[in-house]
């Protein structure tokens, strides 16, 4: 009898159907791994691409004099900002401060005629902030905050802005109606450029570079007040400009300049808080007014983050024009006010002598908000003092 193999059975129909369904499955799945494959490719290059801009860009940041970001970078990886530097001050601070020439506060003259011509040139430099203490700063003029500027209202304002230092800078006047992108557009190093505005609004304003990032620029020292004056305003015997500004520093300053430290900036939490940009310099040398006359107080914050509620201890203010619309009637009887990059115009009349202080408030509300660290006023401050202003009347 003959053995024969038995014959393979012939695959069922839907065995056949079964198979074509999996070799297109696979086939699908080899082809979707291709796509996953280029998709990864293509990532990794705009990685490559995004980091190497990332390079570019933080090199060119750390490139800027004066200008900190290391701290930013430190955030990103973990770390925060520098520690506070508030309230140092060498052991000669006290002589240092009375040596130091406090920054002219009052009011300089209107030019007369139609036409006031003001020339701002910008430099770096390193200042003074607190005695003892330097800052490498960007100015407009030498000194941060810039010249006060005083205009009448409906002259025409002509401004020369030469830019004498090593990279773009611009200014920006919150007193002008005017084109910002023509007229105030950055200015290179080297460059001057001219424009106009008619200074159709009376007050007192602030004016800053606007080059970008601004509030780095103004955090070092690019800011100043202008004070448009209307035509018709009640008699003042002595008048005082006034420009509150905070300064966020990456070393103390007392053996080298500081420069700025980002991070504390865009924290909102400052190691000094000036008066026309140097600590405590109106109590080693006292704004003054006899008795019987009136005090005119322009007051810009020029921040560029925090508020200054100005407060005068010991009185009240007889007038003020909150954010210096001066066509409005003014607020009587007025203990303080203010908001960062607002401006405004006090008057008060001193009724006798005495000694007041003026303050930024409140005090608690910015102790909280800078961890107790902030100072104004001097650099013996301790963190159980409240924050001190920096101008006396008498
Ligand atoms: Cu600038």
């Amino acid at each position: 009898m003959t053995a024969y193999p038995a014959p393979a059975p012939a695959p069922a129909h839907g065995d056949a159907a079964g198979f074509k369904l999996l070799a297109l499955f696979l086939g699908l799945v080899v082809c979707l791994m291709g796509f996953f494959g280029l998709w990864l490719a293509l990532s990794a290059q705009h990685a490559r691409d995004d980091a190497n801009k990332a390079v570019a860009a933080s090199a060119q940041a750390q490139s800027m004099p004066g200008m900190d970001m290391s701290s930013r970078a430190a955030v990103a990886g973990g770390t925060y900002a520098t520690p506070s530097f508030a309230g140092v001050a060498p052991a000669n601070a006290d002589a240092l401060a009375a040596a130091h020439a406090a920054f002219p506060a009052t009011l300089p003259a209107a030019p007369a005629g139609p036409v006031a011509a003001v020339r701002l040139e910008i430099g770096h430099r390193v200042v003074s902030i607190a005695p003892g203490i330097h800052y490498d700063a960007w100015t407009f003029g030498t000194t941060a905050p810039g010249p006060a500027i005083h205009v009448r209202q409906g002259q025409l304002v002509k401004v020369t802005l030469v830019n004498n230092a090593p990279m773009p800078h611009s200014v920006d006047f919150h007193a002008a109606r005017i084109a910002p992108n023509v007229a105030f557009a950055d200015v290179a190093p080297g460059a001057s450029k001219t424009f106009s505005f008619r200074a159709t609004d009376p007050g007192v304003f602030m004016y800053h570079c606007g080059t970008a990032p601004a509030f780095m620029h103004i955090a070092n020292g690019m800011y100043g007040a202008i004070v448009v004056e209307p035509r018709s305003l009640p008699k003042a015997d002595v008048q005082y400009v006034l420009v509150s500004s905070e300064w966020y520093l990456n070393k103390a300053g007392n053996r080298q300049a500081a420069g700025l430290d980002v991070v504390k900036a865009e924290q909102m939490t400052p190691d000094w808080v000036t008066w026309n940009g140097y600590a405590g310099q109106y109590k080693t040398h006292p704004l003054t007014a006899m008795p019987g006359q009136t005090v005119r107080f322009w007051v810009v914050d020029a921040g560029p983050s925090l508020n200054t509620e100005f407060h005068v201890v010991g009185t009240l203010l007889n007038r003020a024009w909150v954010d210096a619309d001066l066509r409005d009637a003014p607020q009587r009887g007025i203990q303080t006010d203010g908001r960062a990059g607002r401006r405004r115009r006090r008057l008060r009349r001193q009724d006798r002598p005495a000694r007041h202080l003026p303050v930024r408030l409140p005090l608690l509300r910015e102790r909280h908000a800078r961890g107790g660290r902030a100072a104004e006023g001097g650099p013996r401050r301790r963190d159980d003092e409240p924050l001190r202003g920096a101008a006396y009347c008498r």
